[in-house]
């Protein structure tokens, strides 16, 4: 089925490796681990790319709200500084536009501004009673969502109906707990969802070939994510 769970994460897989967003290799984590392989949202850089970005955003958050986990009335999806406003931009126009779904955007300075309108806050303003959509991009340990909230709060009494990720890393906190993303669902109250998880973009990259017919993805790759995630995977 092409709009399926499984066609949507395939092809969000297949377009991550598209767009050299996908890399394996040696990486530090901002959580100080060291990874295979490390997501990148600053490779969805032309026209196209954040396009169709946006249209998977939108795809994922009506799926939620078809089935009741993200309410339609949201007022404004918000995204981070700096890497979240593409993302918030471009998921506002997909659902505006070809879903009727229309929402605002709202995305924060990371400066503070003296001179024309000096809000904390470009687009869509926060007011009280708001339903905010959250945008980001990857989520590890939950850090950078963790520290976007207050500041949202601080603004109006909004309410956060919900965090909507690229991928869902699936890393847990610490030993013997839970996943980043479960652990902020409980702090927080919101659902958390993701496009794909990390564990769906293996096995979807697992099944591909390149043109030749070889595997996509290196076996010794495969190897060390797997060795990756049975030690911090949730
Ligand atoms: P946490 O704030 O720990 O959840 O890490 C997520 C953030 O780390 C992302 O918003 C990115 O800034 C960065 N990151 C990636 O972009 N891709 C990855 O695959 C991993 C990370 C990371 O450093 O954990």
């Amino acid at each position: 089925q092409e709009d399926g769970p499984e066609g949507l994460q395939g092809r969000f897989t297949r377009f991550l490796l598209e767009c050299g967003a996908l890399n394996f290799g040696d990486f530090t984590l901002k959580s100080g681990r060291r990874s295979p392989y490390f997501i990148n949202a600053g490779s969805f850089n032309d026209g196209r790319r954040i396009a169709l970005l946006g249209e998977f955003y939108a795809r994922a958050i009506l799926q939620a709200v078809g089935e009741g986990i993200i309410p339609r009335d949201v007022d404004t999806v918000f995204g981070p500084a700096y890497k979240g406003i593409p993302l918030a931009v471009s998921t506002a126009i997909a659902l505006g536009g070809a879903h009727g779904m229309n929402v605002g955007y709202t995305f924060d300075r990371k400066e503070v501004k003296d001179h024309g309108d000096a809000g904390m806050f470009v687009g869509t303003q926060l007011r009280d009673g708001m339903k905010v959509l959250l945008v980001d991009d990857v989520m590890t340990a939950g850090t950078a969502v963790r520290q976007v909230i207050p500041k949202l709060k601080a603004e109006a009494d909004v309410t956060v109906v919900g965090l909507v990720l690229s991928v869902d890393r699936m890393e847990r906190t610490g030993e013997g707990e839970g996943s980043a993303v479960q652990s902020v669902m409980k702090e927080f109250g919101f659902p958390v969802i993701s496009i794909v998880n990390v564990k769906q973009i293996f096995q979807a990259a697992r099944s591909m070939r390149r043109e030749d017919g070889t595997p996509l993805l290196d076996p010794e790759v495969d190897r060390r994510a797997r060795e990756y995630l049975a030690r911090y995977g949730a």
